[in-house]
């Protein structure tokens, strides 16, 4: 029987990364006095690695060969990285990231249904946070049992560690809930985790390969614009 329902946060339930995160990435740059500069390209190919710190890192080690490492560069991640996320929880605050089609409506229905609801993700706890009181509900945060969030696990997604400890969390069997992602990286994180997965696909992520998720859609849907089943079946 299905208890709950857990929610991946970037790609899933809003379209954060071209315009939020890539954007905040690319403020905390200038704000350095670094030329570094992610195009919406280049974007897609560093979403690759998981988590903004890793990414920064990964950076430096393919894309960036003239930059001349700081000795302590951990620390000196860690802070640019803390700027990006004062300028992404600035972009959500501006309200210019809503939620994508259908999240809020299943969100909902399953609550009134009785449904369990968690997050497993990558992304900053305060990032999440910022997202649910903004775009779902002023007490948004209060609907999630669980919410699963960067640091908390030494291996970011695409290791299952995210999904099993919400699982832990929730004290409930992989087969007692459903994934919800967009990302190869995510997909093969709940897939690890042993989580059946609906995939909703984005901009960034709509050529890879799903052919393990349960189901594939463009979309969540709404009544005006009903989601396209790509693959899977919503039976099984
Ligand atoms: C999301 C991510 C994150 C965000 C940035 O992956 O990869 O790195 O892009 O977040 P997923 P932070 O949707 O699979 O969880 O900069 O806060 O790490
Ligand atoms: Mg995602």
């Amino acid at each position: 029987q299905l208890r709950a329902l857990i929610f991946d946060v970037d790609g899933t339930l809003a379209d954060t990364e071209r315009d939020g995160h890539r954007v905040a990435f690319n403020r905390a740059f200038a704000e350095a006095g670094l030329d570094w500069e992610w195009s919406i390209d280049l974007y897609g190919k560093l979403l690759e690695v998981t988590g903004g710190k890793e990414r920064i890192l990964f950076y430096i080690d393919t894309y960036q060969p003239p930059f001349d490492p700081p000795a302590d560069l951990k620390p000196w991640i860690a802070s640019l990285h803390a700027a990006k996320t004062r300028h992404y929880k600035q972009l959500l605050n501006e309200g210019i990231i809503p939620l994508r089609p259908g999240v809020k409506r299943l969100i909902e229905e399953a609550r009134s249904a009785g449904m369990r609801l968690a997050i497993a993700t990558t992304t900053t706890p305060e990032n999440v946070s910022t997202l649910l009181e903004t775009a779902l509900a002023p007490d948004g945060c209060d609907w999630f049992e669980v919410i699963a969030a960067g640091d908390i696990v030494p291996q970011k997604k695409p290791a299952p560690d995210i999904y099993l400890y919400a699982l832990e969390k929730l004290n409930l069997k992989p087969e007692e809930c459903l994934a919800f992602e967009d990302s190869p990286q995510g997909l093969k994180s709940s897939l690890g985790a042993g989580l059946k997965t609906v995939i909703t696909l984005n901009g960034y992520t709509r050529d890879h390969d799903f052919s393990n998720a349960s189901l594939v859609v463009d979309q969540l849907g709404e009544a005006d614009a009903p989601f396209q089943v790509l693959s899977g079946s919503a039976g099984e």
